[in-house]
């Protein structure tokens, strides 16, 4: 590996915000990808000449550190094994499920944490490595908890940051984890330890009592080395101005009047756009859809709805198990109370550029967001940007950390059916003018809690003057699909 550029601004996530792209002439080539997370942190990471560090989603050996629109990468390897063991395993199949109020079963094996461990010790040593004198380190998520401790170990100098994008368990559930200790300890390692929700920081804080003796106070805690740690909470958030910017072009607009077209001109179209994942409370929407349809309430073709089931974790039984429960209720419906050439449900199990998401957006009447347990949710964030003339309706599950935020949505509780039913209906039946006030509501309020917002309170809360953190992206934006 060529000389460290010793970093005093680094990201260490599991994934690198890049993809790699084979040109027709064989040659590869890397693209930014999409997504909030980097878009919020490419600025910093250029102003600081910063470096991130994590996958490069290839299977074996990893390229050399290189550099993307500013941003120096340094690519960390997995094998296939430590693919299945770490990630597809203690990552998603033992945390997911189990910091997901266990809406799945989680499965504990012991190869499962060994590997874990192992790959969090290659993500600290190269962090270490990468890392320049009294450097910032921001460790992201549920697949890197035992990096904060391991990173101190090897560079007591550096201060880190820890922040999870899933929810934090409750201390009942928290307590079946075989390896919990470490993994508590690992998070305790870092100086800010970030949440999505006040709830799961004090989850936090009440199990470095209950597992360590610890004795928290308001956001802190003292460590067992003596350093104070603080838990709070940092709503993270979308880049508004950039989503307003793609659905406001006049090729999200035409695309959307071609879809509603497509769709036979209904009068109210129904919205889901989310990975295919079991927290997601996609067979609770469609269920809720069917009822509504059987009890005479709503019909096709006046309402339709289209769900996105963006494909994820295709390796892991759970997700497999879902696709397949899902596949099946979406054929029974369709069967039951679809058309010709009209189906009830719009089933699509693909990924979109993000112009064509805004276009779904667009000609979403209600948009239904009904996931038993999430630690944001940004597709709610990012429908509600996309409304440019404060129309459209949010239906949104409480058990999504969103819901803090966008208060003004048609709140439901994704586990009574009942409620999903008629969210649903009273949200398509809302008189004009209460949906506008709504809408307007939630849009000021995320135009002053974007992911920039988000960024600059958490590396406050770290230690980076609030003036270093003011880094404007506007001019440095491009377009990434
Ligand atoms: C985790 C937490 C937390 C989806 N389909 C396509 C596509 N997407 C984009 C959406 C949105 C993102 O993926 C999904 O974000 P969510 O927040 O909804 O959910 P998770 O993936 O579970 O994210 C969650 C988040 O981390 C951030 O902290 O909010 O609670 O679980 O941005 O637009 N994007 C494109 N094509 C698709 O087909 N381009």
């Amino acid at each position: 590996m060529p000389e460290s550029a010793e970093s005093s601004f680094l990201v260490v996530a599991n994934r690198l915000p890049v993809d790699r792209l084979t040109t027709p002439d064989g040659e590869t080539r890397w693209r930014r990808s999409p997504g909030g997370l980097v878009t919020a942190l490419q600025p910093v990471l250029r102003a600081e000449a910063g470096t991130w560090v994590g996958w490069s989603g290839d299977e074996g050996a990893a390229p050399e550190p290189f550099t993307l629109d500013g941003m120096r990468l340094s690519p960390v390897s997995l094998t296939g094994e430590e693919l299945r063991d770490y990630y597809e395993g203690f990552s998603n199949a033992t945390l997911w499920p189990l910091y997901h109020d266990a809406v799945e079963q989680p499965a504990f094996h012991r190869h499962w944490w060994r590997s874990y461990e192992r790959v969090n010790r290659r993500f600290a040593e190269r962090a270490a490595e990468e890392a320049g004198r009294d450097a910032l380190v921001w460790v992201q998520d549920y697949q890197l908890q035992l990096v904060p401790a391991m990173l101190r170990k090897l560079r007591p100098d550096v201060r880190i940051g820890f922040f999870l994008h899933i929810p934090f368990p409750p201390t009942e559930l928290f307590m079946q984890l075989p390896n919990r200790l470490e993994v508590l300890r690992g998070l305790l390692g870092a100086d800010v330890v970030g949440f999505q929700s006040p709830g799961a920081a004090q989850n936090f804080l009440r199990l470095t009592r209950q597992l360590l003796d610890l004795r928290p106070r308001g956001h802190r805690v003292v460590a067992e080395d003596g350093r104070e740690v603080l838990a709070e909470s940092f709503p993270i958030s979308i880049d508004v101005t950039e989503t307003e910017a793609v659905a406001g072009t006049d090729v999200v607009k035409d695309r959307a009047a071609e879809l509603r077209r497509e769709l036979g001109e209904p009068r109210h179209v129904i919205l889901g756009v989310d990975r295919l994942d079991y927290t997601k409370g996609i067979e609770q929407r469609i269920k809720a859809f069917r009822e509504l349809l059987s009890d005479g309430e709503l019909s096709v073709p006046d309402v339709v709805m289209v769900q996105v089931a963006t494909p994820s974790r295709e390796r892991v039984e759970h997700y497999r198990a879902l696709r397949r429960t899902v596949e099946r209720e979406v054929g029974r419906i369709n069967g039951d109370y679809g058309r010709v050439g009209v189906p009830a449900v719009h089933y699509l199990h693909q990924s979109y550029n993000r112009r064509e998401l805004a276009a779904l957006y667009r000609i979403a009447d209600v948009m239904v967001v009904t996931p038993l347990r999430d630690g944001m949710n940004l597709v709610a964030k990012e429908y509600v940007a996309t409304r440019l003339e404060n129309d459209g309706a949010l239906v949104l599950s409480e058990f999504a950390g969103a819901a803090a935020d966008l208060r003004q949505a048609f709140l439901v509780n994704p586990h009574d059916l009942d409620a999903v039913k008629s969210g649903m209906l009273t949200a398509i039946r809302a008189p004009v003018e209460d949906r506008r006030r709504r809408m307007k509501a939630m849009r000021r309020y995320l135009r002053g809690h974007d992911v920039k917002h988000w960024a600059r309170g958490f590396l406050t809360a770290l230690g980076v003057p609030e003036t270093a953190t003011a880094y404007d992206s506007d001019n440095m934006r491009e377009t990434s699909d």
